[in-house]
């Protein structure tokens, strides 16, 4: 295992997160990802709550201050005009005064929000910061299980890929096949002038991307609507984890500063999310996994996001089962844990998703590892995380079986979750 240096990683973290701080958000990485991501953001508050409180919730504030009206609080904020990015806020056209994307990205506020508190030791100036984002977020927990559970399965559908946070990931191609491409106007990427166009996603899934924003966007983005009219509706047990495992938090702080009803609705909300998780388990994959909501049917995808789900606080023989299988996946890849199974003939070590390591997830992972009593393994998954950074610096995402580093290469949230590592 390689050394390393902790002072000189958090240095180098620091200036990172730095780096790409725009005053009142941050962005992903400069170049590739010029405006505010929504669970970037999250992510980079709990990193910065390290070295500038203050500045860690104006990250969240900043990004709630565009939340809908209707509760959602959507994926990018296009706080500036930067035609280096596509798809711009010109294709998504939300009608907001500050432009902004018309889906959402994994809420994991609820979860940072606990974070910040508990980081600030919650005195007096954060119990007051904490107030001002605890119904806000209250209301994107509801707005969820409004429009994307609407039979109130306690499960909540992602109705484009981007809403995942794993954007191509193998989980979504079989679904994603049925979305047309007719009628896509025409366009540029910019993605694959930042990045190497073989490590992401193919053209024919760009046009997929985008019939589905021109489908939203002729309903003029009514919520009431989209999840029905969509035809790629996926209940994907990691965002799902992540919802649960934030409205738990939510409730945390909700009780800690007296807001009873809000704590006993996500209490309730967590709860019942958690059950409804047990119908997504697979004996076979030792996992949970993805189902798509318009067929009724498992998605046969070993993929990250259904060993995330230890998030969620699962019952401890699931987490002990997920362990095993992470297991595996090490005695084949040397870093975990990848995005993909390594022994699945679609695994793909460097392409976006379907296979690399995300720093990010193995941060969720661990800590859901770590709250069921599966230290060792949490352990072993921040070594391997911090190995990568010693090899290869603080990449966007990383090839599991050589380490390379992929995509953007000072990377705001990997930076940020090194700091929750090496605390
Ligand atoms: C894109 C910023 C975002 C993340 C997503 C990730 C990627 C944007 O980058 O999406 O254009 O591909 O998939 O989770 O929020 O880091």
């Amino acid at each position: 295992m390689t050394s390393i240096d902790t002072t000189q990683v958090q240095h180098h973290a620091i200036s990172v997160l730095r780096e790409n701080d725009r005053g009142s958000y941050t962005v992903p990485t400069k170049g590739l990802y010029p405006f505010q991501w929504n669970w970037d953001s999250c992510f980079t508050a709990i990193g910065q709550a390290h070295y500038d409180i203050d500045r860690a919730w104006t990250e969240m504030e900043t990004l709630f201050a565009h939340q809908w009206a209707d509760g959602m609080v959507p994926h990018i904020i296009f706080h500036v005009e930067d035609d280096g990015y596509f798809p711009g806020a010109d294709v998504w056209r939300s009608g907001k005064a500050v432009p902004t994307s018309g889906i959402t990205q994994p809420p994991v506020a609820g979860f940072a929000l606990e974070r910040l508190l508990q980081k600030s030791g919650a005195d007096e100036a954060a119990r007051s910061r904490a107030e001002g984002l605890i119904g806000a977020i209250d209301r994107w927990h509801e707005w969820f299980y409004a429009c994307r559970d609407p039979r109130g399965e306690g499960l909540v559908a992602i109705i484009h890929p981007w809403e995942s946070g794993r954007d191509n990931s193998i989980d979504w191609d079989e679904a994603f096949a049925r979305v047309p491409t007719e009628g896509v106007a025409p366009y540029t990427r910019r993605d694959t002038q930042h990045a190497d166009p073989a490590h992401r996603p193919t053209k024919e899934q760009y046009d997929r991307y985008l019939w589905l924003v021109q489908h939203f966007r002729d309903l003029a983005w009514d919520n009431t609507k989209l999840h029905d009219a969509s035809p790629f509706q996926i209940v994907d047990p990691g965002f799902n984890a992540i919802l649960v495992r934030s409205c738990d938090a939510l409730a945390n702080v909700a009780a800690q500063l007296g807001h009873i009803e809000i704590a006993a609705r996500n209490r309730a909300l967590a709860q019942k999310g958690r059950e409804a998780l047990e119908r997504l388990w697979s004996d076979r994959h030792g996992q949970y996994l993805c189902l798509d909501r318009t067929t009724g049917q498992l998605i046969d995808s070993p993929s990250i996001g259904g060993i995330l789900t230890v998030f969620a606080g699962i019952p401890r023989a699931r987490a002990a089962a997920i362990c095993a299988t992470i297991e595996k996946e090490e005695s084949k890849a040397r870093f975990i844990v990848p995005s993909h199974s390594v022994f699945d003939s679609r695994f793909d070590a460097k392409r976006y998703w379907r296979g690399p390591v995300w720093l990010v997830v193995n941060y969720m992972i661990a800590s859901g590892l770590e709250a069921s009593g599966q230290t060792a393994m949490a352990r072993r998954i921040i070594a391997s995380s911090l190995e990568l950074i010693a090899l290869s610096g603080f990449a966007e995402y990383y090839d599991p079986i050589d380490g390379e580093a992929l995509g953007g290469k000072t990377f705001t949230w990997t930076a940020a979750v090194v700091l929750e590592f090496i605390a």
